[in-house]
């Protein structure tokens, strides 16, 4: 271009891009010398900033929900916790299906699956898939309701204690550990209750903790918070559930610090000291006998034997002991590790979880624990031969019990009993003696029995059976048992018995005693033991919503009236006393 109105011409050529690169370095060269040393330093730290910054995004990989876990070491649970997890717990857990990490078995050589527990054994969760979708039937719909109603009364005036009182609008605390939250976490996963989940993760994760000076009964805690805080574990995948449950069970492990092995009953979980029940200087059968799965499982995520290892002693030293045909007195001494004689023989309160835990433990390792089994099934011939008897006006099969040293039959029957037909039905499913299932039937139509004659449609607490043939009645309830604390045992035992038969008779007794909750026991704050079945004027609520009904029946119920029968499959779930799901074993 020519620039005319200057005494001089000059002439813009274009410069070739190397020129052009050169000369610009050059002035950039030039500008850094202008620049004073502390203006250079400054420059520089930034520069070295912005290249890690850059450097830190471009490498970075998000943390995933699925869990990878590789053990190599079983020396602490809670070191093994801290390598081996990721930590999932912003991830928000997924209903629909949870895929959980594959089972590593580490066997060292010449271990034996029927012996002793390998101290160096480390076997870890199976691989699981679920798929919790929802309520899918109308009654379905109904137990949600119903679950959802129980869990508003509780929220409002019970939230973080243990049981609602819903009559009096407040709460009662037996441990003090907020057992309906951590009892009802996976009842609230398998409803696919978001919300619930949410609230009640959150106060698991804030609030509960064990620093609790006060004492707490070995067996309730471990099946009702141990359990319940694997289960949901187990389901989510949420390490904040497996942290507080190794919490939990290291300061329970001291009650197994006896002469003989076999636990105290109690313990304070501050001081950690164990001790036998303040009424008794005995331990009950059915509750030394009903921690194992828990203990083991949790050994299994951990990697850490040392939990497997105390209840497993318990069974094997019970193993050995003298029995009745199979059956047990419902006292044992921590002490001396013995039976105490005379004390009564029933599958009823203190005796009745020994045999379902025999089966079920059995179940759990995957049927390599042979001596359990063998126990279990000499212990249903023992039923069979001494307990199982029949009533004379309609030959209504029940279970009773054996009293002073097993020479007095009692014809009495605990509610607690109705959960030998499930167990029975879920040993047939298992390859156990076929006939086990026509004792299962007779007995559920019995205990289906002791709801129906009521008019209330619900189950006295303790039923006596005429076996002489003194009236036509067939059973009898005494104003002292007429109390229903809404348990779950039936329930449980027309589940188990609908996902092997498949029969609808089932789902439809279920929903009659349903109704019978819904009529008598339902209150505007929740739901409500009531004193009296024999009256429908007059159920006498006693003001008390246990942690059981949420966990366990309103659980079975809800999975009862489902139209899919793996919903909770029973080849990969074995279930606890407290209807909390554990994996079992795949070997
Ligand atoms: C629950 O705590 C458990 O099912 C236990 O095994 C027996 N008693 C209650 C329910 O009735």
């Amino acid at each position: 271009m020519v620039d005319y109105y200057h005494d001089h011409v000059s002439l813009d050529v274009p410069l070739s891009e190397p020129l052009l690169q050169k000369r610009k370095t050059k002035s950039l060269k030039r500008q850094w010398n202008q620049l004073s040393k502390c203006q250079k330093t400054v420059i520089c730290t930034l520069s070295a900033m912005v290249f890690l910054i850059i450097l830190y995004i471009v490498t970075y990989e998000p943390e995933s929900a699925v869990i990878s876990i590789h053990v190599s070491s079983n020396e602490n649970g809670k070191d093994i916790l801290k390598n081996i997890r990721n930590d999932p717990r912003d991830v928000e857990p997924n209903f629909n299906e949870i895929v959980h990490e594959n089972q590593v078995l580490e066997e060292p050589a010449g271990a034996d699956m029927d012996n002793e527990v390998n101290k160096n054994q480390v076997l870890l969760s199976p691989k699981v898939e679920l798929k919790f979708t929802g309520p899918a039937t109308t009654r379905q719909q109904a137990v949600l309701k119903a679950f959802r109603h129980a869990w508003r009364g509780y929220k409002k005036f019970a939230w973080g204690h243990d049981h609602l009182k819903p009559i009096t609008e407040s709460y009662n605390d037996w441990f003090g550990l907020g057992l309906t939250i951590v009892d009802s976490l996976d009842t609230i996963f398998i409803m696919g209750l978001k919300e619930e989940y949410s609230e009640a993760k959150d106060w698991v994760d804030k609030h509960l903790h064990f620093e609790v000076n006060r004492d707490v009964n070995l067996f309730e805690v471990t099946i009702r918070v141990l359990g319940g805080l694997l289960s949901i574990y187990h389901f989510s995948k949420d390490d904040i559930f497996l942290e507080k449950a190794t919490d939990l069970a290291d300061r329970l492990l001291p009650c197994f610090e006896s002469e003989s092995g076999i636990p105290f009953s109690d313990i304070n979980l501050f001081t950690r000291k164990a001790h036998a029940p303040k009424w008794s200087p005995d331990s009950s059968t059915s509750e030394v006998t009903t921690i194992q799965l828990e203990f083991r499982d949790l050994s299994r995520v951990t990697g850490d034997t040392k939990y497997e290892l105390a209840v497993e002693k318990v069974s094997r030293l019970v193993h050995k002991l003298e029995k009745k045909d199979g059956l047990v007195p419902i006292f044992i001494n921590a002490n001396t590790g013995q039976f105490r004689s005379y004390s009564t023989i029933t599958l009823g309160a203190r005796g009745d979880s020994y045999y379902e835990y025999l089966l079920k433990q059995w179940l759990q390792t995957g049927k390599t624990l042979n001596y359990l089994k063998e126990d279990y099934l000499a212990a249903i011939e023992g039923i069979e031969k001494h307990l199982a008897k029949r009533t004379v006006p309609n030959g209504f099969l029940f279970v009773g019990e054996l009293l002073n040293g097993g020479k007095d039959f009692k014809p009495k029957m605990d509610h607690l009993t109705c959960y030998l037909p499930g167990t029975l039905a879920l040993g047939v499913q298992n390859g156990l003696p076929k006939k086990h299932m026509k004792l299962a039937e007779e007995l559920l139509t019995t205990c289906y029995q002791t709801y129906a004659q009521q008019p209330t449609f619900l189950a006295p607490e303790i039923t006596y059976f005429n076996i002489q043939g003194e009236s036509s009645n067939d059973m009898f309830v005494k104003s002292n048992d007429a109390h229903n604390l809404l348990r779950p045992e039936f329930i449980e035992s027309l589940w188990y018995m609908y996902q092997f038969t498949g029969n609808a008779t089932y789902q439809d007794w279920g929903w009659r005693i349903f109704q019978g909750f819904e009529n008598y026991t339902k209150v505007t704050n929740g739901y409500t033991s009531i004193g009296n079945v024999k009256s429908v004027n007059n159920v006498r609520p006693k003001d008390m919503m246990e942690s059981f009904f949420l966990s366990e029946t309103l659980k079975y119920l809800y999975l009862l009236f489902s139209d899919n029968p793996k919903l909770l499959d029973l080849e990969k779930y074995v279930i606890n006393s407290e209807a909390h799901p554990l994996p079992i074993d795949m070997v």
